[in-house]
């Protein structure tokens, strides 16, 4: 298998980290779908990271669909099984993509948009539900124990650890850890793990 994006897409990042929990082998090719747009569409002309190159040629996009498929693979997932904890891993998966899909949207108003084009009622809404998201998904962390091995993280702590850091690392000041303090001390337990530090940030 290869994983094709770089380590600062959250979506590139969770999936490069899952793959390294379940042990699965891969080639990670940090191309990157701006710098690097005619590379990247070569492989998958939709230009969407993660791409997943399967050991078949196939291509898969979209990092939960692709973690679908790894764990398939691997003939074991990081969801749990039981209804009440997979449902509530399933509320703290959400709110960390919609944390990463709100940072990503602010990098690319920033980034990518002139300014003088810039909405900025657009902009405050974006914000308003970065900071919901981030809200929501401390009130569950603080309830929840910090894995302290590997074997004991979920897809939910995953998540939740690489949305964290890729907010703080892409907009500084946007999110106060401060006000966070379980989704920090979160982050920084999971960054100190083997398959975190498998997969960098940068
Ligand atoms: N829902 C997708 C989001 C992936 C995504 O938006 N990736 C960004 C990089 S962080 C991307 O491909 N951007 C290029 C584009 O959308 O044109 C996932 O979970 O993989």
């Amino acid at each position: 298998m290869e994983l094709i994006g770089m380590l600062d897409s959250p979506y590139v990042r969770r999936v490069a980290v899952t793959l390294h929990l379940l042990e699965q082998p891969f080639v990670h090719r940090p191309i990157s779908v701006f710098s690097a747009f005619a590379q990247f569409q070569a492989i998958n002309p939709v230009v969407k990271a993660p791409t997943l190159v399967c050991d078949d040629g196939r291509t898969l996009m979209d990092s939960t669909l692709i973690i679908d498929h790894v764990e398939t693979v691997a003939g074991r997932s990081l969801m749990p099984r039981e209804a009440g904890q997979r449902q509530r891993a399933l509320r703290i998966v959400g709110l960390g993509l919609a944390a990463c899909e709100k940072s990503v949207q602010i990098v690319y108003e920033r980034n990518l948009r002139p300014a003088e084009k810039r909405h900025e009622p657009w902009m405050a809404r974006v914000k308003a539900q970065l900071a919901a998201a981030c809200a929501e998904l401390e009130a569950e962390l603080a309830a929840q124990r910090v894995p302290a091995d590997a074997s004991s993280m979920t897809q939910a702590d995953v998540t939740a650890a690489v949305a964290w850091r890729f907010t703080q690392e892409l907009l500084p000041g946007e999110v106060d850890p401060s006000s966070h303090p379980a989704t920090a001390r979160h982050s920084q337990a999971a960054e100190a793990l083997a398959a975190f530090l498998a997969a960098p940030f940068h």
